[in-house]
């Protein structure tokens, strides 16, 4: 142990540690600073930024024998805190800089630092600022940040006011449609909203540390399983195995389509007769401290008898494959499309026919915050489980089983959650904290690394597609043939649900009158397939997107007007033979018009031999909702001092539940004239909510919406009295009024059939993209400098949010264009190998152009946002490289070498 004194934000603090525990670690641990977070703790992300001796620092990678006794170091603690934001706090809530809020206290401490060297700087400073210090965000786009550096450094100079970055409601009190800044923004911009690796600093005494024992190979047959030596390892308490497991030590992925092969209980909570894929937990050390949890992990001894690994689904599709789980093919799920009269006449009479095959790789979701959660038993004997789940009761009623525990003795907590962009629509750790708590009578607690983030945690699954498409030489398309293979790793879990995307979302947007196609869903060891923000749509999107501009070259046709030929108008289908809801494309496609001829003109203009510059469209449809009659659930309650409380499951990734919620109800709840601070959110426990279904499928602010209004709706029409004034709660309860009040939401849509047809959606969201984009020659590297997107996401609750939803989104389809994978185990294990774009690969210049015409179906006329704008801008990006030098990419990523290989080529 050492001892160091430490001037920390501007007082003598003292501490007692061990030699190589962090400073990160010391700060928050020894000495309460949460703000300072651990994502990659690594130093790659800049969660854990300080100001060190008047420097900034990555405090996760510096070890406390190395820091001097008096080190100054000030945290965002130091900076502001809620009653006194500094003014850059101020603008990160005014600019809706912190989404998730996870990476917000190391961007404002770097951002505070910057403003102390620079007065002036420019947006490109800033930039370079963010990228030198390694600031990483995964949730904004980087372009709010920017603002918000900028407004501060405006209010810095005396030439704004805090005051002018405070939001005014305007003066008819309405919230719904306007910039109001989410509830949550003080709590993130000041370090105070604590996430699950926070809470559990609070845990009581006797908290269990978990480490989990991890499979190193992806196929294999469990021989044996000794923790001898690791239970007499001291501190150790217990290491529990699937022995202890009393319920399936199964998690179901739930099957949806009665003809999948599989019965869905394929996936252990703990190994216990095979490994299915790398990273799989085949026991969990329980121990007072993670010391003696690591050292007791390490001692855990596994026989094991290696099998083929089939690392794609071409291997696991190979006649002499082993069947991955014995009794189930590999390909255990086939979905037909078959819209419209028989192709085949078609192609064999159409003007023009063109094909491609296309790959869209295995996107990682890439939080700054790695899963973290820890479960209880509660007074009453309940299991509780805190976790980052975005789908609070499907994920009781998937671990359950398995767990031996009814559900009705299970409740279920989402922490602060740091972003998921849809891993967290499957269970990850969930079951595993339970197992832990039921065995050893304990709270336990499990906090991944980075590094078991992103090999233990589901992934966009690959997609190799096959599109031919028909058309008139004038360009109006009459047949579509598709073949689709989805690579969904070792677990079922809504696999089928996956593919059926590629009957929905292949061609969509236009008018195609025949269409005939197959998708499978194959079992494979890489990675297991988990929701992935547009889930199936950019996976569907892209092929099609970049065979209509195949289609237009071939055509001698511009590829915006062969686009606009096709898409919906009146009397045209969806791929599922449904009238679209609305008809706004042709209306967004002549917004982008002038747009893209002037970016056309200027990147042959700017072109040289050296960077070639092109411009790239593509549209994106996407539904908001789960398939068929998607239902919700939210209470609201009138309270004594005549406020209401929301009750809700709304799951938060970061995208804002908080600010849906609140804006949603202030608008319903308008006739009662309350401010939006008498409105009280409780938000995310089973416990006190009813079910709002999973935040998935962009779908909650239409049917939690209408859920909420709903609700809000019966405690409005409650109160109102004959003359049109409103009933106090006094007189409420003296007539005898309930006072709570259950919204509830049916979507009027039903399920697709066996051949990919029906009504699935009541909401679509529609995007139309341009890419701007410049490829060095000598390299292949291709960067994009700007991106526009015309939205139609109907009308909208909030613009910071949508604002936000929308960059961000684009940030993550500019990385599936050209730089994220997990393929590599080794090499894509880390934030930077993996490609997570930093601010220099996400340019400045992002335009967004709405649209909003009103849904018939969403609640005060909104459709979702949160998936289109990861729909399309990845096609976007590769038709722009090959307008600006030639190069077709069908492999997703576009790395440079595979451009280059195309320029040599
Ligand atoms: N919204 C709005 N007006 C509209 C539509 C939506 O103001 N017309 C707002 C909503 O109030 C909500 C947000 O936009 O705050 C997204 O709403 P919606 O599209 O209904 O999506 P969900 O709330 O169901 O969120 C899920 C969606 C998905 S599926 C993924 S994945 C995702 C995403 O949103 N993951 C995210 N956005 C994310 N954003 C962040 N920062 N982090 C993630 O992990
Ligand atoms: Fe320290 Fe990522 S850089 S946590
Ligand atoms: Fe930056 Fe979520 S707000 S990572």
């Amino acid at each position: 142990m050492i001892k160091r004194v430490l001037q920390v934000n501007g007082v003598s603090r003292q501490v007692v540690c061990e030699p190589d525990e962090s400073l990160a670690n010391v700060l928050r641990q020894n000495l309460g600073l949460t703000s300072v977070k651990i994502g990659c703790g690594t130093g790659l992300c800049g969660s854990c930024t300080i100001v060190k001796d008047g420097k900034l620092s990555r405090c996760c990678r510096t070890k406390m024998k190395t820091v001097d006794d008096y080190t100054a170091i000030t945290t965002l603690e130091g900076i502001g805190f809620p009653g006194k934001l500094h003014p850059v706090q101020l603008a990160w809530i005014a600019y809706g800089g912190a989404q998730c809020g996870f990476c917000s206290p190391g961007f404002i401490v770097s951002a505070y630092a910057l403003l102390l060297e620079k007065q002036s700087p420019t947006r490109q400073e800033i930039r370079d600022w963010f990228e030198k210090n390694r600031n990483v965000c995964r949730c904004t786009g980087y372009k709010p940040l920017v603002d918000a550096v900028m407004a501060a450094a405006e209010v810095l100079r005396g030439e704004k006011t805090e005051d002018d970055l405070l939001f005014k409601i305007p003066e008819d009190g309405r919230i719904w449609g306007t910039k109001y800044p989410r509830p949550t923004a003080v709590a993130k911009v000041t370090g105070t909203w604590d996430f699950g690796a926070d809470l559990a600093l609070r845990l009581p005494a006797g908290s269990l540390h978990c480490e989990l024992v991890q499979a190193k190979v992806s196929h294999a047959n469990i021989l044996s399983i000794d923790t001898s030596e690791a239970e007499a390892v001291p501190g150790v308490f217990k290491v529990v195995t699937h022995k202890d497991i009393k319920g399936k030590n199964r998690i179901t992925g739930l099957i949806t389509f009665p003809t999948n092969k599989g019965d869905g209980w394929d996936r252990p909570i703990l190994c216990d007769e095979k490994v299915f894929q790398f990273g799989d937990a085949i026991a969990i050390v329980c121990a007072e401290n993670p010391k003696a949890a690591k050292e007791g992990a390490a001692k855990v001894k596994v026989e094991l008898e290696q099998l083929p690994e089939y690392m794609n689904a071409h291997a696991a599709m190979a006649d002499d494959a082993i069947e991955i789980h014995p009794g189930t093919p590999n390909v255990y799920y086939i979905q037909k499309i078959a819209k419209g009269p028989d192709t085949r006449p078609i192609f064999d009479g159409a003007d023009v026919v063109v094909e491609g095959d296309y790959y869209t790789q295995r996107q990682p979701h890439m939080p700054i915050e790695p899963d973290v959660g820890f479960a209880y038993q509660n007074e009453d004997g309940k299991l509780v489980i805190h976790s980052k789940s975005i789908g609070l009761h499907l994920h009781m009623y998937m671990i359950a089983p398995g767990l031996g525990i009814e559900p009705e003795n299970m409740i279920m907590v989402q922490n602060p959650t740091g972003g998921t962009f849809g891993y967290k629509f499957s269970p990850t750790m969930e079951a595993l904290v339970g197992a832990a708590t039921l065995a050893t009578g304990r709270p336990t607690y499990l906090n991944y690394t980075w590094y078991q983030q992103q090999t233990y945690t589901g992934k966009r699954s690959p997609q190799f597609t096959s599109v031919r498409m028909a058309a008139t030489k004038d360009g109006k398309l009459l047949g579509m043939e598709t073949d689709w293979t989805v690579d969904h790793g070792p677990y079922s879990e809504f696999g089928d649900l996956l593919t059926l995307r590629g009957a929905q979302f292949i061609g969509s947007g236009y008018n195609i009158p025949a269409i005939r196609g197959e998708g499978r869903t194959v079992c494979t060891n890489h990675c297991w397939g988990a929701a992935f923000r547009g889930y199936g749509g950019p996976e569907a999107e892209f092929p099609s997107e970049v065979l209509m501009d195949e289609l237009a070259e071939k055509l001698g046709m511009d590829p915006l007007e062969l686009r606009y030929r096709n898409v919906y108008r009146k009397g045209s289908t969806t791929p599922t033979g449904q009238d679209p809801e609305v008809y706004s494309l042709p209306e967004m496609i002549d917004k982008l018009r002038p747009k893209y001829e002037a970016a056309r003109k200027k990147a042959a203009e700017a072109s040289t031999d050296a960077i070639k510059r092109g411009v790239g469209v593509a549209v994106a449809v996407y539904g908001s909702g789960l398939d068929g009659p998607d239902t919700a659930e939210v209470d609201a309650a009138l309270n004594a001092d005549g406020t209401v409380t929301i009750f809700s499951t709304w799951g938060d990734h970061g995208q804002g539940a908080d600010m849906g919620t609140l804006g949603t109800a202030h608008e319903a709840l308008r006739p009662m004239k309350l401010t939006p601070d008498q409105i009280k959110l409780v938000i995310g426990d089973t416990s006190n909510a009813p079910v709002a279904g999973p935040a998935g499928g962009s779908r909650s602010q239409v049917m939690v919406g209408q859920a909420t209004k709903n609700a809000c709706d019966q405690l409005v029409a409650a109160m109102r009295k004959p003359d049109g004034s409103f009933r106090t709660y006094a007189e409420m309860v003296e007539e005898k009024l309930d006072l709570l009040y259950r919204g509830k939401f049916t979507a009027p849509a039903n399920d697709c059939d066996e051949n990919g047809q029906g009504n699935p959606f009541c909401c679509y969201m529609y995007g139309v993209f341009m890419a701007e984009v410049a490829v060095e020659v000598a390299t292949g590297k291709a960067t994009v400098e700007k991106m526009t997107m015309v939205a139609d996401i109907g009308v909208v609750n909030n613009f910071l949010v949508t604002d936000g939803q929308i960059y961000g989104g684009i940030a993550q389809g500019i990385g599936l264009a050209l730089t994220e994978d997990y393929e590599d185990i080794k090499k894509h294990s880390n934030m930077a190998g993996a490609g997570i774009p930093t601010i220099k690969d996400i340019p400045d210049d992002i335009e967004i152009i709405y649209v909003e015409t009103p849904r018939p179906d969403g609640p005060f006329g909104a459709s979702g946002v949160g998936e289109i704008p990861l729909c399309g801008p990845h096609p976007a990006i590769i038709n722009a490289i090959y307008n600006a030098c030639g190069v077709r990419i069908k492999e997703l990523p576009a790395y440079p070498a595979k451009v280059l290989a195309g320029l040599k080529g």
